[in-house]
């Protein structure tokens, strides 16, 4: 009958959307596990030793490297913490000024040319990128705090001690919607079930990644068969009032649609997968 095909139907779509939803949220979790790994390598290797055992081409020959474990992420980098009045000492032994991440003309930030930035303007701490992954190479010297998201991300990372998200948001030089996941690492002298201020206060930089959403998930569902047959959409749905779309199209028949729940792992945050058929039964 008529009812039962719908029923299989439906059923089918449900299946096939919870398999997508299981496949994303593993290679996510997957990938933050190794972004994790990486905060405790630079705490060990550059904080723990003197002299550091890496500088920016082993951190980039690293990275690269072992880029296959973090499936979704489009780069990684380190930032350092600096204050105000270490500013001149850091600025004096890395050769550069600490730059503004937003300026007037924002063409000229999605480039993303370093010349293109203005030197940051005074603050309390400033959170320059000092290691880079080779394809986030364009962020080295910019300070992640005069950035919205990052900041965010910053503060909330550093008092948590848990790998934290950003909303969606437009990535630098990329004309993509994508997320960045940070790590603070502290150090040693942080106790365990430390306070929030003693977090902030044994804070010395911040391991991040960026996940280039729609590259990166097309990736993924390419691997998957019956990409003809739906269409999957995934929402930021922190917000109730306003889901963000992070990835997805147009197409399909969005009155008989499936929602499939996505654990990203940052419990402030809340991800949904959509999935239709492209085509009317
Ligand atoms: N990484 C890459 N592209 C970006 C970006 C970012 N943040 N922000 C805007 N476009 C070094 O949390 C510390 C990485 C931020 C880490």
């Amino acid at each position: 009958t008529n009812e039962k095909i719908i029923s299989i139907r439906r059923e089918t779509l449900a299946n096939m959307c919870d398999e997508r939803a299981r496949v994303l949220q593993d290679q996510f979790n997957v990938s933050l596990n190794h972004v994790h790994a990486l905060s405790i390598l630079v705490s060990t290797f550059h904080h723990g030793k003197t002299p550091s055992a890496i500088d920016q081409k082993t951190f980039g020959e690293y990275t690269e490297r072992t880029n296959f474990e973090r499936p979704l992420t489009s780069g990684v980098a380190y930032a350092l913490k600096v204050t105000h009045s270490d500013r001149e000492k850091f600025e004096k032994e890395h050769g550069w000024t600490i730059k503004k991440m937003e300026t007037e003309d924002q063409t000229l930030v999605q480039d993303c040319v370093p010349e293109n930035f203005d030197p940051a303007p005074i603050q309390d701490e400033y959170a320059p990128v000092i290691f880079a992954q080779e394809t986030v190479s364009h962020i080295i010297s910019l300070d992640m705090m005069s950035g919205e998201e990052d900041r965010e991300n910053i503060l909330r990372a550093r008092a948590s001690g848990k790998g934290v998200l950003t909303s969606p948001f437009k990535l630098l030089k990329s004309n993509h919607l994508g997320v960045v996941l940070t790590f603070a690492v502290y150090d040693t002298s942080l106790p365990p079930n430390a306070t929030e201020e003693q977090r902030v206060e044994a804070t010395i930089g911040y391991l991040g990644a960026s996940y280039d959403m729609p590259s990166l998930v097309e990736k993924l569902l390419q691997q998957l068969a019956s990409k003809q047959t739906i269409a999957v959409d995934v929402y930021d749905t922190t917000n109730a009032s306003g889901l963000i779309k992070m990835y997805g199209s147009e197409i399909g028949d969005i009155s008989e649609q499936h929602i499939s729940s996505l654990d990203f792992g940052d419990p402030s945050r809340s991800h949904e997968m959509h999935c239709r058929f492209k085509h009317k039964l």
